[in-house]
């Protein structure tokens, strides 16, 4: 039992200690952790199930800190609870250069930061597929080796983002009661109050979208506990509503927006010490403070011995699956399996549309996988993403490998990079190419984050044909390619499909999406090949001696680069083909790999059904690029391919003009 005078004390070295830190750094965010300190303390020093000496104890309790620009609370809860990689020291380096402890929590910085947070509303989101994750795998290993709740601290701006919208009614259909949201209801955002901008009821917004709600007044340890513990017992979502005051204790900017951002200033924490009955120096915590929090940092190391206990006296292959999978290792045999699908293909040489492709290569892989849940923003039948190992989840029924995400393109982004972060799950989903748009900022969370989520984007060109100009992808490869850690795929058919699942399968640390066709393609890959060629990035398809002309293209173009080398060729015209599944790989090559693939042919030519962005590095700033340069149009695709001049009449004509 925490005496009322000993929580006020803990609560009270999170605020010293933002403060201060934001103070020394001139810079941060001091409000939203002063304001959320009490209802932190009592969530960590009575609920919370983690063990900082072990943080990656799967079957903890997952803490997201939403509003991320908070993130000093956080910093302060792990070195108050005793995490060995967060220091006083580093506390002191908030924000410097290098420090773990960034501006805003960065996943992968320090133990305990279970995801990165900044951008308002992914954090919410990323805790509904964490607990997504978490009623899968109990589902399937038992509630004795998963059985923890997730917990976020989210703010109004969190809940104003139109993301939140789709995290909540998809938690609240999917029933993940063990998801509890403590709502920071401080009514200050940084233009002023929250009136200005916003005046919707929150709780008959989350109920609407089938979650429990509860209010507490967030400066009252035993109100916040008696709701977190009646959250706990809920059949559905919670969000607590609680209300706080942003800057808590500061006797002049508390509750004002001055405190949301900018360090108090010596005379406000000067007079905040005074008011809070605060003696101690800056960053200095009480002993018996430090000590109170210590202790609740080992209050669930019973938990995770009992539960290591169960792990070891587990079934023998139950053991080893779930060690494995939170190792992230893929099982032993996955090699061998896509080695004998590429091996009947080379036999079939299906023409096939990619999406297609991808589900067949999918179905191999479902099949020795058990860990791929899969999943579309209502799109399936089209996205191709569900085989016949994947039987949809339901509410009620988490047995499954299959989320309807419904059209939630970003909340399903977010969701999946949860899951990732959770461990024990690799996700794939399922959207249209266009919509990268609409989940591009949590895909660049992945990609920042170095998490294994992979997304499949159908629907990639104009050869999707009559939907037209709106759902036809001009820029969105090369937009995709611009973000860092991110793999891009574009394959050319069935083969090359099954091979860029394999590299995206095998990447622990970084999220990969393909880009699939809706039109059939023919095989362009007719031998085996034990070698991943993909995996180079770029290879040569077509060789030739004293080639005069090198085409490159990707996925749906690849076919039109072999139409007009063929033609080529029947001029006497030496051409080679260069297949370019994934820019990202090829620029990882070694240098030498690179010259020889892009060769030396006077005529260099780049073939991608997207905008010339990019291909540059390649094809040189001399090369001819066949693409798009404008937006698509609606038609059959045949005649879409004609109309924008990409055929391999086009690369001929354009050889032969430039060869002169
Ligand atoms: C997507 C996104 N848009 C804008 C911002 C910039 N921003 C950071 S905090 C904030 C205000 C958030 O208000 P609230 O959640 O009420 O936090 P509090 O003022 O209570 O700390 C804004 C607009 C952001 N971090 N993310």
């Amino acid at each position: 039992m925490i005496s009322p005078e000993k929580h006020n004390r803990m609560a009270n070295a999170i605020r010293f200690l933002a403060m201060d830190a934001v103070e020394k750094a001139n810079s941060g965010h001091p409000g939203m952790p002063m304001g959320t300190a009490d209802v932190a303390t009592v969530l960590f020093s009575r609920f919370l199930k983690f063990d900082p000496k072990n943080p990656l104890w799967p079957d903890r309790d997952r803490f997201v800190l939403s509003a991320g620009h908070g993130s000093m609370l956080l910093y302060s809860l792990l070195y108050l609870t005793g995490y060995e990689d967060m220091t006083i020291e580093d506390i002191k380096q908030f924000r410097q250069l290098g420090a773990k402890t960034a501006g805003h929590p960065e996943y992968g910085h320090a133990s305990g930061i279970e995801t990165t947070t900044g951008p308002l509303g992914q954090g919410i989101a990323n805790a509904v597929g964490m607990a997504i994750a978490e009623k899968k795998l109990t589902n399937e290993f038992g509630a004795e080796l998963m059985d923890h709740y997730t917990y976020v601290i989210a703010g109004d701006g969190c809940l104003m983002e139109g993301i939140s919208q789709e995290a909540i009614s998809l938690a609240g259909h999917l029933k993940l009661n063990k998801l509890i949201v403590l709502w920071d209801d401080n009514g200050i955002s940084i233009d002023g109050a929250i009136s200005l901008s916003d005046s919707t009821d929150q709780h008959a917004r989350f109920r609407a979208s089938g979650w429990n709600t509860l209010s507490v007044d967030g400066h009252d340890p035993e109100a916040i506990a008696a709701a977190i513990e009646e959250a706990r017992k809920s059949d559905k979502p919670t969000m607590i509503a609680c209300k706080t005051v942003i800057g808590f204790g500061a006797p002049t900017k508390a509750g004002t927006h001055k405190v949301h951002g900018s360090p108090l200033g010596a005379d406000e924490i000067a007079a905040t010490r005074k008011a809070l009955g605060w003696g101690e120096d800056a960053f200095t915590v009480p002993a018996d403070v430090l000590d109170a929090w210590r202790l609740a940092g080992l209050r669930s190391t019973k938990a995770r011995k009992d539960w290591e206990g169960r792990l070891a006296a587990a079934d023998a292959d139950k053991r080893a699956e779930f060690t494995r999978r939170f190792a992230g290792d893929l099982p032993g045999n996955f090699d061998a399996t896509i080695d004998a699908y590429k091996k009947k293909l080379a036999e079939t040489k299906p023409t096939v549309a990619t999406r297609k492709a991808s589900e067949d290569a999918l179905e191999v892989i479902n099949g020795v996988l058990s860990e791929t849940l899969g999943g579309s923003a209502d799109l399936t039948g089209s996205n191709n993403t569900k085989t016949s190992q994947t039987k949809s989840i339901t509410p009620t029924d988490f047995s499954g490998r299959y989320i309807h995400y419904g059209i939630r393109e970003h909340g399903m982004a977010a969701a999946m990079n949860g899951i990732a972060l959770h461990g024990g799950l690799i996700p794939y989903s399922g959207g249209f190419l266009i919509f990268s748009d609409y989940c591009r900022p949590s895909i660049r969370l992945a990609a920042l984050m170095g998490i294994r989520v992979i997304h499949v984007l159908t629907h990639d060109s104009i050869g999707l044909g009559e939907d037209g100009p709106t759902h036809q992808p001009v820029e969105h490869m090369a937009a995709l390619r611009a973000i860092p850690n991110l793999l891009m795929f574009r394959p050319a058919d069935a083969t090359e499909t099954a091979e860029c699942w394999q590299i995206a399968l095998e990447q622990k640390h970084r999220p990969s999406g393909l880009a699939l066709t809706r039109q059939n393609l023919v095989a362009a890959r007719t031998e085996y090949e034990e070698k991943n060629l993909c995996a180079s990035g770029a290879y040569e398809l077509v060789s030739a001696s004293d080639a005069k002309v090198s085409i490159f293209a990707s996925g749906s173009e690849v076919e039109i680069a072999l139409k007009a080398q063929a033609e080529l060729t029947g001029k006497g015209i030496p051409a080679r083909v260069v297949s370019v599944p994934c820019f990202e790989l090829f620029a990882e090559q070694p240098e030498d790999y690179r010259q020889a693939i892009i060769g030396s042919a006077p005529v260099k030519i780049g073939v991608e059904a997207g905008i010339r962005q990019g291909w540059d590095s390649i094809i040189g700033s001399d090369g001819i690029f066949i693409g798009m340069s404008s937006f698509g149009a609606s038609g059959p695709y045949k005649e879409l391919y004609k109309h924008f001049g990409i055929t391999a009449e086009a690369v001929v004509a354009a050889a032969e003009a430039k060869l002169g």
